[in-house]
């Protein structure tokens, strides 16, 4: 990439994985929405990052050149009125808040490649410099709108979708008329390419059942675009008519093209650019699919770009049937429930509690019954006792090729390894996990039916059976770490820690999925030592605490 220029790119929280600039096996652009900056986030704008977060580590280990974006939509309305009511400047506002999202992606180790605001300078440059393409191609026009508008959703809405209170059929609120000068993008000119895509690109939109969502809208007639708005001023400015500030959508959409260098790509500087867009995953939320998959995919075609390969629409997190939201006032807070039960905990519970697409209740007493159950009593004991036992009856050693491992309890790992790839294409997080969980059980009985403390050191038999034992679960352990990396990439370093291991793209080894099996024979052939003093994984947590 040639467009390392400011601190908001992140060099600190990667430990391993791919390059980008290596000779990998391909391309990978993953993409979070841009949060708005009108309050701090929460545990809803955590789970679009976690996903994202959780895929590019996963995509880096397979050895893609992965480019992670996020960031936070900063221009509009909605802010606008936010630091009114606060008595400071959008900038100040913005300023602060992104903070607050910056300090969140650390705290829940985001390795994001760069960290975008709408409010830097490239990106401002880039937007005027689409806008004034647009305009010169006559996909821009100059008219007049008039109708209803929601600055909560910062959305145009038809007279026809509002509530009966004349309320924003998305959340509710009161929705206000508005009749202004303002810049039109044309969608009906682009309607039947769209569809065309659509019908001949069944990974464009994921889950599939969200795809007919998109075409009953597009199918109900698109009408052209207002981009443009001249009744307040945080924005960018529309190029030669600076009473127009550029719709917030329009320019928080481009955030995907300015964060790969689009500037630069224009320039003829920017040889990745392509590559990577080409293979742009776009993770958002289902309130804002419409957005990106039908205002987006025509702003592409408008520049002669492709549309995005897919866009994942996930689903909400609710609180008591009712979407977790600041204007209903009930988030939950993720930065207190880090505090309390770590990283990897949240990062977990967000990924396994519900299917890709599908809503799901944040419960607390849910949240910390299975983080007592699956990852203090099933993960980390299953730890903490294999370390236990290896100091204990070996002197901390985990032998080498004299001792052979158990096959049949190591398939299982290679199995769930082999089918990785596959199942991360499906963005099953709450399967895979599922599965690793099941390994991890099948790894408990397996060391409480065959009890070593039960079997004699003293007798030669019964010391290989022993040692085979204590073998067959720590190179299971380090199939474990490798699985759980991407979801919980604290405790998967920890677990390398205590075993004493090293990361899993050692110089010579691949780090696919595929060649873990290869890895791991290779790793305990030779006799090692774990480290002596092991640390505790998740603590059991009393749910009154
Ligand atoms: O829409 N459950 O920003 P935003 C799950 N700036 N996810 C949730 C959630 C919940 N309860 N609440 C929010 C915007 N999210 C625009 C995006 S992109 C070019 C511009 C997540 O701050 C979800 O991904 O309102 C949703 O799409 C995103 O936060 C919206 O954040």
């Amino acid at each position: 990439m040639t467009v390392m220029k400011n601190n908001n790119y992140n060099n600190g929280t990667v430990n391993f994985g791919g390059n980008k600039s290596g000779g990998g096996k391909g391309y990978f652009y993953v993409t979070t929405p841009i949060y708005y900056v009108n309050d701090k986030p929460h545990v809803g704008h955590a789970y679009s990052t976690v996903i994202a977060d959780s895929i590019a580590r996963f995509k880096r280990l397979s050895g893609y050149n992965v480019f992670f974006l996020t960031g936070t939509d900063e221009h509009g309305l909605k802010v606008e009125k936010e630091a009114n009511s606060r008595g400071i400047t959008p900038k100040e506002l913005a300023d602060s808040v992104h903070i607050k999202f910056k300090e969140l992606f650390a705290e829940l180790n985001i390795s994001y490649d760069r960290f975008i605001r709408t409010t830097d300078a490239d990106h401002v440059k880039t937007v005027r410099i689409v806008f004034e393409k647009l305009l010169e191609n006559g996909d821009i026009y100059l008219s007049e709108y008039e109708g209803w508008y929601c600055t909560n959703c910062e959305t145009f809405l038809t007279e026809k979708s509002l509530t009966e209170g004349g309320g924003c059929p998305q959340c509710g609120r009161q929705a206000s008329k508005v009749k202004e000068e303002s810049y039109f993008l044309k969608l009906d000119k682009y309607e039947k390419k769209l569809l065309d895509y659509i019908e001949n690109n069944p990974d464009f939109i994921k889950p599939e059942f969200r795809k007919n969502e998109v075409l009953s809208f597009i199918n109900e007639g698109l009408k052209n675009l207002s981009i443009s708005r001249t009744s307040f001023k945080w924005g960018i400015q529309v190029p030669g008519n600076e009473k127009h500030v550029i719709y917030v959508w329009f320019d928080a959409l481009l955030n995907y093209l300015t964060g790969l260098g689009y500037e630069d790509f224009l320039d003829g500087q920017n040889q990745d650019f392509y590559r990577f867009f080409k293979s742009v995953n776009h993770i958002v939320g289902k309130d804002i699919l419409k957005f990106h998959a039908v205002y987006w995919p025509i702003m592409l075609f408008a520049l002669g770009l492709e549309p995005p390969k897919t866009i994942i629409a996930h689903g909400w997190w609710l609180m008591d049937g009712k979407k977790m939201s600041k204007s209903l006032g009930n988030v939950v807070d993720p930065v207190s429930l880090i505090k309390k039960f770590g990283p990897d905990a949240l990062r977990f519970y967000l990924l396994s509690e519900i299917t890709l697409g599908l809503d799901g209740d944040f419960n607390i007493d849910n949240f910390v019954a299975r983080y007592n159950s699956a990852l203090a009593n099933d993960l980390g004991n299953l730890v903490s006792r294999t370390a236990a036992m290896l100091n204990k009856y070996t002197a901390g050693k985990i032998p080498g090729c004299g001792v052979l491992e158990d096959v049949a309890v190591l398939k299982t790992a290679y199995d769930i390894l082999n089918g990785l790839s596959g199942r991360y294409d499906d963005y099953d997080f709450a399967k895979i996990l599922e599965d690793i969980f099941r390994f991890i059980n099948i790894l408990n009985k397996y060391i409480n039916d065959s009890a070593p403390w039960k079997l004699n050191i003293e007798d030669p038999e019964e010391k290989i059976n022993l040692l085979k034992i204590l073998k067959t679960v720590a190179m299971s352990i380090y199939c474990v770490s490798y699985m759980i990396y991407p979801f919980m990439p604290e405790t998967s370093n920890k677990i390398n820690n205590i075993l004493n291991i090293k990361p899993f793209n050692l110089p010579g080894f691949s780090a696919r999925p595929e060649d873990m099996k290869d890895n791991c024979e290779k790793l305990f052939k030779d006799e090692f030592c774990i480290i002596e003093k092991t640390e505790m994984l998740f603590p059991r947590i009393k749910l009154e605490e």
